[in-house]
Parts: C-alpha cells; sequence; structure tokens
C-alpha cells in the first residue's frame, strides 16, 4: 500500500484550531502521512483576552527540520502557513528550489482574524517577491489578495477576479481568492483562476460557524489532495466538501474562541 505524505510550514497554534495542528489534523483525515516543520509558537493568553503571542523558532532549527522531512523522508505536497520573517521566507523558497518541490501550496498567512493590517511586513513582502512564483496552488483571503496584487481594495466580484489574474502573473498556477463571509449576501464566494478561466465558486454562508483555523484547514486539504495524485480542480472540490460540514459542526472552546470540527465529514 502507498502512503502518501505531505508537509506543512507553519506555526503551532496552542489552542488547536489553525495552524499545524489544524493542517495534521486534516493529512490524517484525508488519508496522508502529515509531517511538520514548524516555524513559532503562538499561545493565547487568558489573562489577556486570548491575545495571540508569537514565539518564532529559530531558523536554523527550522532548516533542521526540512532536511528531516525532505532529505530524510521525502514528500509528496507541501504547505506553507505562517512565516513571520524575510529569512524564513527565503530558506522555503531555496528549499522548494533545492528539492525540486512541484505540489507547493502558499497559503499566505499574513493576517490574523480580528487583525485587519498585516502583521510582518518584510515576511509579506518577500511571499510576494519569492513565494508567489513557486506556487502551484495560493489561497490568500480579500485582504492578502489585496497586498498580493498591489491594489487598494477589493469590494466586488471583478476586483477578486483582478487580484487573481495580477497574483497569476506573478507567476503562481492557480489563484484561489476567498471572499469567505466578508461579501454582503448568503453566499460564501472564491474565485479561482487557472489563467485561462475564471470559475465562481459559490457556497451557502455558514452563519454563526466558528471559523478560526478555516483558512488553514482548506489549504492543507488541497494540499493532502494534491499528495495523493489528484489534479487541482478536484483537490479544490475535496477540500470544499470537507470543509463545510468542520464549519457546521465547529464548536465553542471558550468566551474568545471555537474551532473547526475536522472529523465531521465522516460522522
Ligand atoms: O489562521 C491563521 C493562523 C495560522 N497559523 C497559526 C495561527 C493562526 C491564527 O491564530 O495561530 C499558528
Amino acid at each position: 500500500m502507498t502512503i502518501y505524505k505531505a508537509t506543512t510550514i507553519a506555526g503551532s497554534d496552542t489552542s488547536g484550531g489553525a495552524g499545524m495542528e489544524a493542517d495534521i489534523k486534516t493529512f490524517q483525515e484525508l488519508g496522508v502521512y502529515g509531517t511538520t516543520a514548524l516555524t513559532c509558537i503562538v499561545a493565547q493568553n487568558p489573562n489577556d483576552n486570548w491575545a495571540h503571542e508569537i514565539y518564532p523558532i529559530e531558523t536554523g532549527v527550522i532548516e533542521k527540520q526540512l532536511a528531516t522531512i525532505l532529505q530524510g523522508i521525502g514528500c509528496d505536497a507541501i504547505k506553507t502557513g505562517m512565516l513571520g520573517s524575510r529569512d524564513l521566507v527565503e530558506l522555503v523558497a531555496e528549499t522548494i528550489d533545492k528539492y525540486k518541490l512541484r505540489n507547493v501550496v502558499i497559503d499566505p498567512v499574513m493576517v490574523c482574524k480580528g487583525i485587519d493590517t498585516i502583521m510582518v511586513p518584510e515576511a509579506a513582502a518577500a511571499i510576494k517577491e519569492l513565494l508567489v512564483k513557486r506556487a502551484l496552488v495560493m489561497t490568500p483571503n480579500l485582504l492578502e489578495a489585496t497586498y498580493l496584487a498591489d491594489m487598494d481594495g477589493i469590494k466586488t466580484i471583478d476586483d477578486m477576479k483582478q487580484a487573481a489574474s495580477v497574483i497569476h502573473d506573478k507567476g503562481c498556477r492557480y489563484v484561489i481568492v476567498k471572499a469567505g463571509d466578508r461579501f454582503p449576501g448568503e453566499e460564501a464566494l472564491e474565485i479561482v483562476f487557472d489563467g485561462q478561466k475564471f470559475v465562481e465558486k459559490r457556497h451557502p454562508k455558514i452563519t454563526d460557524a466558528y471559523n478560526h483555523g478555516a483558512g488553514c484547514t482548506f489549504s492543507a486539504a488541497i494540499t493532502a489532495c494534491l499528495a495523493k495524485g489528484m489534479e487541482v480542480t478536484d483537490a479544490l472540490e475535496t477540500a470544499e466538501n470537507f470543509i463545510g460540514p468542520a464549519l457546521y459542526r465547529s464548536f465553542r472552546l471558550n468566551q474568545w474562541s471555537g474551532a473547526l470540527r475536522h472529523c465531521a465529514w465522516r460522522e
């Protein structure tokens, strides 16, 4: 039996809903063996309104983890999550080239829920410069897409298409711009662009869901499917079918946060 393997280069969300925890739960659910190169630890402070405190891991240690995985084990697909410095983004770019990685999913984590500004501008600039052109798939939300496409803002579907097109022109093969629940109306929207045609994906908005970790889970599901040899469009379809139930069955953790239910698709 072939065991397919997926790798995530991501931060640890101690609360368990996002980051590498979301990624390996998703890999596991989709039948793929997961490995992790940890970039930082995020602790949430219960004495300070669940404020996210980020503790970075030295780049040299991340390099060691990547050697363990890529030199020592191998992987069929790889994704990135929170990359908090230019140094680290450079390391990821070098690693993609060194190991000739093809199934590369870049989730350009630049903002966290509730914070609408780019967290680390140098890292974001490096992602735009070095990772967009190395990505098979990118999954920006509206803020990230605005930044990556050098736009002033995204307010309409046409704006989303324009952003997807600009990001594609920078070298990424498939761009998925996620509006999530940010647009008014009954539907959550994604625009997918492969350089040829725009596909509008619409899903019923899941109101009242705890969506912490949804972005990580979605890109991890795409990565798991690519690891299994699926085409991008099929991987995307499966990821959508995976995230829907996980959101519907999301649950409260405490007064500040909740989490997706990663096993909901099989219940
Ligand atoms: O959802 C963005 C995200 C990614 N990675 C880590 C996180 C978060 C948000 O909290 O903690 C490690």
